[in-house]
């Protein structure tokens, strides 16, 4: 298993839309399993492909709290297919917006169809933070990131803020 650097803000890698996992395979089971070292090495609670480069719709969570048994989950192309009226608000970071937090609001809980690595469809209902961060993933494979989620004027300044930095370090 392998580490793999964290593609940055302000990377237009980052605004692709990733394509489907057309078959579970040695190459998506070792991404998966780096996508997970990756994340845990961070440490976060979720990773999308696209964020270690890879412009793949899958992803990775891991929502267990400190001291709690590991909890790895991998989701491949999963959709939406059911969201609550009822919203939640959480604050949420991001591996590729190092140090910046902010609060969004999205849908409490998510029903999600994915591929399992067994090869098989499944549907799960989410709520809490799962659920926030299922949709937080599943925005990455559109591109979309949770900067989209708040006020144009922070967004803004974020954005400018990390082009200054990258510019810096080349
Ligand atoms: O580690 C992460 N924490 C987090 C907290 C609140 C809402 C979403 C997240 S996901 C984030 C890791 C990440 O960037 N995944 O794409
Ligand atoms: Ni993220």
């Amino acid at each position: 298993m392998t580490i793999k650097p964290l593609i940055i803000l302000p990377d237009p890698l980052l605004r692709e839309v990733s394509r489907p996992v057309e078959t579970v395979d040695d190459q998506v089971r070792r991404l998966s399993a780096d996508m997970l070292e990756t994340m845990y090495d961070a440490p976060g609670i979720g990773l999308a492909a696209i964020q270690v480069g890879e412009p793949l719709r899958m992803l990775v969570i891991d929502v267990a709290r400190e001291g709690e048994e590991k909890a790895p989950r991998v989701f491949l192309n999963p959709e939406i297919v059911a969201a609550t009226d009822e919203r939640n608000t959480y604050e949420e970071g991001c591996l590729s917006i190092p140090d910046y937090y902010a609060e969004v609001e999205r849908p409490a809980g998510v029903t999600v169809r994915y591929l399992g690595l067994d090869g098989a469809m499944h549907e799960e209902q989410a709520d809490g933070i799962l659920a926030t961060c299922l949709q937080h993933e599943i925005d990455h494979l559109n591109g979309v990131l949770f900067i989209d989620h708040i006020s144009k004027l922070k967004r803004d300044m974020v954005v400018k803020k990390f082009t200054k930095a990258a510019r810096k370090i080349g």
